[in-house]
């Protein structure tokens, strides 16, 4: 097999899942993958998923609280009302932040946390253990750093394939709230990758959370885990320990967790425990079996990797809103993109029959959202529906409709958003 990744840019999710998933599909028909030493231990099998480290109980689905105020709740996932957006906060607070747990939120002591690094990406003599462990203590007195990015989950806006298309599609029926910007500070990974030993032969790492085994239709996934290559780990992924200032909140990953910025949700591991660091290509149901387009439009096998999360947007209004007659109505909302910058927004109030600009707000901050408002003259009573689309500066714009796929992932057509003008 031959690993070209010398010709690709791996740093660009969409290119490095491209190129795993023909090394996968190639491995696959060799019959290469079950055993395999090409692997190493974390490939493919949840039984090499090493044991997680002392000090992980469970703590309940989600342990902050869920007033419905400021959130939709769905047992082990909760999503952010809009209306409960605050126009001049840019940042989510980390309370009204969504939650998105496979299993349940568990409870870490960080005086027995380790985060372990091992692999055969690590320098030491062969055959050796080659394990390096950091405590929390450790990790802090490392040169923090702090990004402000979006974490926004694959399937958010879900619920539209089947209220606007008519669709079946399986999943959490998110409708936009899977998603929030925060203020993440903590220790470059690659800082500690470089303490850790990484070798220039290093190409893939795999972080895993300390939350329970994921089980899914009666078969166990393991941990959860989606490995990333190491131009990106070494580019601009934070283990963050703070979230907006504070220590991170349990049901975002205390005491550790990645983010990585302009990467789909989930390849931010929440309560990571242990990294493989390895000189070989790596695989997890993560990137192997979901987060891939099926359904009839797709071969069997599904899609190459879902990676960019197209655009979106949002206003900041209920579900249902009641709006009064006869004055102006400051519409509010923002928009975001999965490759670039929003350019502009363009808000219809009469159902799509007619479109006028929004006022883009604020400085545009890479990796987060792009604020908007808008001002509807004197709307008359009655029923009425509310549209936003946005573009972004390389010119990719929300479409009408957005094809099928049957886990519901990327919904970026326009939304049609009720409201009752009283
Ligand atoms: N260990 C672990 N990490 C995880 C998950 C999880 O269930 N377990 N969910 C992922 C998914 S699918 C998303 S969208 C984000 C959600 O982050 P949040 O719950 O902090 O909003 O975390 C990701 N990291
Ligand atoms: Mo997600």
């Amino acid at each position: 097999m031959t690993i070209d990744r010398m010709d690709h840019d791996l740093t660009d999710e969409h290119v490095y899942d491209a190129v795993r998933t023909r090394q996968w599909r190639h491995l696959s028909r060799r019959g290469l993958l079950r055993g395999s030493a090409v692997l190493g231990a974390g490939a493919a099998v949840a039984a090499a998923v090493p044991a997680a480290p002392a000090g992980a109980a469970e703590a309940g689905p989600i342990v902050k609280p869920l007033p419905p105020e400021w959130f939709v709740s769905y047992g082990t996932n909760a999503e952010m009302r809009w209306d409960s957006v605050r126009t001049r906060d840019f940042l989510t607070p980390a309370e009204r932040f969504f939650v998105r747990n496979h299993t349940a939120t568990p409870e870490i002591d960080p005086a027995a946390y380790r985060l372990r690094l091992w692999g055969s990406g690590l320098r030491g003599a062969p055959g050796q253990d080659r394990a390096v462990e950091f405590g929390y203590d450790d990790l802090r007195s490392l040169r923090a750093e702090t990004v402000t990015t979006a974490v926004e989950c694959t399937g958010n806006a879900r619920s539209f394939f089947t209220s606007q298309q008519g669709q079946a599609v399986s999943g959490t029926s998110w409708k936009l709230g899977a998603i929030g910007v925060g203020r993440w500070r903590g220790v470059p990974l690659s800082t500690v990758l470089r303490r850790a030993g990484i070798t220039p032969e290093a190409v893939d790492i795999l972080p895993s959370g300390l939350d329970a085994e994921f089980v899914d239709k009666g078969v166990n996934q393991g941990r959860v885990r989606r490995p990333l290559p190491v131009a990106k780990a070494l580019k601009d992924v934070l283990l963050a320990y703070e979230l907006n200032g504070r220590p991170l909140p349990p049901d975002h990953g205390f005491p550790l967790r990645l983010v990585v910025p302009g990467w789909a949700g989930i390849a931010s591991i929440k309560w990571v425990g242990d990294i493989q660091v390895a000189a070989e290509p790596l695989f997890s149901p993560w990137n192997t079996q979901y987060y891939r387009f099926f359904g009839p439009s797709y071969p069997a096998e599904g899609s190459a990797p879902i990676t960019k999360q197209g655009v979106k947007s949002a206003f900041e209004l209920a579900w249902n809103a009641r709006l009064p007659a006869g004055r102006k109505v400051e519409l509010t909302g923002r928009s975001w993109s999965g490759n670039a910058p929003i350019r502009r927004v363009d808000v219809s109030v009469d159902g799509g029959a007619t479109w006028r600009p929004a006022e883009l707000e604020g400085a545009h901050a890479p990796n987060a959202w792009q604020r908007w408002r808008y001002t509807w003259n004197r709307p008359a009573a009655g029923s009425h529906e509310l549209l936003a689309r946005a573009t972004d500066v390389t010119g990719a714009r929300q479409p009408d409709t957005t094809p099928h796929n049957t886990l519901g992932y990327i919904f970026d057509a326009v939304v049609r958003h009720p409201v009752t003008v009283v």
